[in-house]
């Protein structure tokens, strides 16, 4: 396939770029993280989205070169945000559960790089789903109490949607839970979607888990999460995700 082949030429020729979209407290309502989210500009195709592309990098292996990539960039750029927002800015970094099967390679060597690198492992989030958590090896697991243990924070993106098991989310010590934008898409009409946020908030809240509430649009969604009590909030209402000069601007 033309896009698998293009894709192996993608990394050495520089067409990927990182976006970033502000993740704001809802206590201060001040930005005080952000998510890196990749874009491949295809010299064809324009921009092509993570959800046309990652699969195929997945399947390819060609993740973990992506990945590594991506570790670099979203350190450098980690840098110069907390020089423009302060040393406690936090960056979040998806990480796809293949790159956990491929982590003496991919995801280890991301480590030793960090302390390298003069950054605060706990500025760095990585973002899993709860597929890691549920299929995964010994290999990954253990793989992600390397970077546990290493100070490095985790959340378990996309909240809801999944099976979301109770056992999982206390057993690997998660720092903060994103809920899926599906169940704030119909707030604040729907009286299930506000139950569920509720719900999803006071439970993590139990554990010691903070809470982010994706795909924020409206005002009146942010006002009854904070009311819930919810920690943190992103989407359009705040920003799309931009360039990283935009962000600073
Ligand atoms: O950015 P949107 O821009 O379309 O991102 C869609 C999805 O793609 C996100 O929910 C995220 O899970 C995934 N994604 C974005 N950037 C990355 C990345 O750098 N690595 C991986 N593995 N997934 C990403
Ligand atoms: O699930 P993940 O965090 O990895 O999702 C990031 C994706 O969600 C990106 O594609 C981003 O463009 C999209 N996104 C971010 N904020 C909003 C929003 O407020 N509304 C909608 N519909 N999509 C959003
Ligand atoms: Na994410």
């Amino acid at each position: 396939m033309q896009l698998i082949h293009d894709l192996h030429i993608a990394l050495e020729a520089q067409q990927f770029l990182l976006y970033f979209q502000p993740i704001v407290c809802l206590k201060t309502g001040k930005i005080q993280k952000a998510e890196a989210l990749i874009r491949w500009n295809h010299p064809l195709h324009g921009v092509v989205l993570p959800c046309e592309f990652i699969p195929l990098a997945e399947e390819t292996r060609l993740i973990t070169g992506i990945g590594e990539w991506l570790f670099n960039e979203g350190c450098r750029s980690l840098k110069k945000l907390q020089q423009a927002f302060g040393s406690d800015f936090e960056l979040s970094i998806n990480v796809s559960p293949v790159q956990f099967l491929d982590s003496k390679s991919g995801l280890l060597p991301w480590l030793e790089k960090l302390t390298g690198q003069g950054l605060n492992a706990s500025s760095i989030v990585i973002e899993i789903t709860e597929g890691l958590l549920m299929t995964s090896s010994e290999e990954s697991l253990s793989t992600l109490l390397h970077f546990r243990d290493a100070g490095i924070q985790v959340a378990l993106d996309d909240f809801g949607t999944g099976y979301s098991s109770l056992a999982y989310i206390q057993q690997y010590d998660i720092d903060y839970l994103k809920i899926d934008r599906e169940f704030v898409r119909q707030i604040p009409e729907s009286t299930d979607s506000r139950v569920l946020c509720e719900s999803i908030i006071v439970m993590a809240h139990r554990l010691g888990i903070k809470v982010i509430a994706e795909g924020i649009e409206t005002k009146a969604q942010e006002r009854v999460l904070t009311e819930m009590g919810c920690d943190y909030a992103q989407g359009y209402l705040y920003s799309k995700p931009v360039t990283l000069n935009e962000f600073i601007k």
